[in-house]
């Protein structure tokens, strides 16, 4: 009797994870391309030396981030020029080379 209960529940877990699965997939996939994924943060500094910009950045799911303030590497050097401190932003984050880069920023509208 107990095995069954024990199976019932196995079969509901993989059940429900099927699901997830399932669900998720399109919306994250149709997120990236709209650009829905953009996470919302503030120019703290800019360091020009350095090609860094100081962030304060809202959650960044794709690379496991919470809300923080840090520095990022830009791929694109020129917004180093374009934006100014206190400015707020969207942007998109990845991790390359072991270091966190801003891959997009926009102004926030
Ligand atoms: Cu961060």
């Amino acid at each position: 009797m107990r095995l069954i209960r024990l199976l019932a529940a196995l079969l509901l877990l993989s059940a429900a994870s099927t699901f997830s699965a399932q669900a998720q997939t399109p919306s994250s996939q149709a997120a990236a391309k709209s650009g829905a994924a953009l996470t919302s943060a503030e120019v703290v500094d800019i360091y020009p030396k350095d090609g860094k910009v100081l962030l304060k950045h809202g959650p960044i799911p794709n690379i496991g981030m919470g809300a923080m303030t840090m520095e990022f590497g830009l791929k694109d050097k020129k917004a180093l020029t374009t934006f100014r401190k206190g400015d707020k932003v969207r942007i998109a984050a990845d991790q390359v080379k072991g270091e966190y880069v801003v891959t997009h920023i926009e102004t926030a509208k």
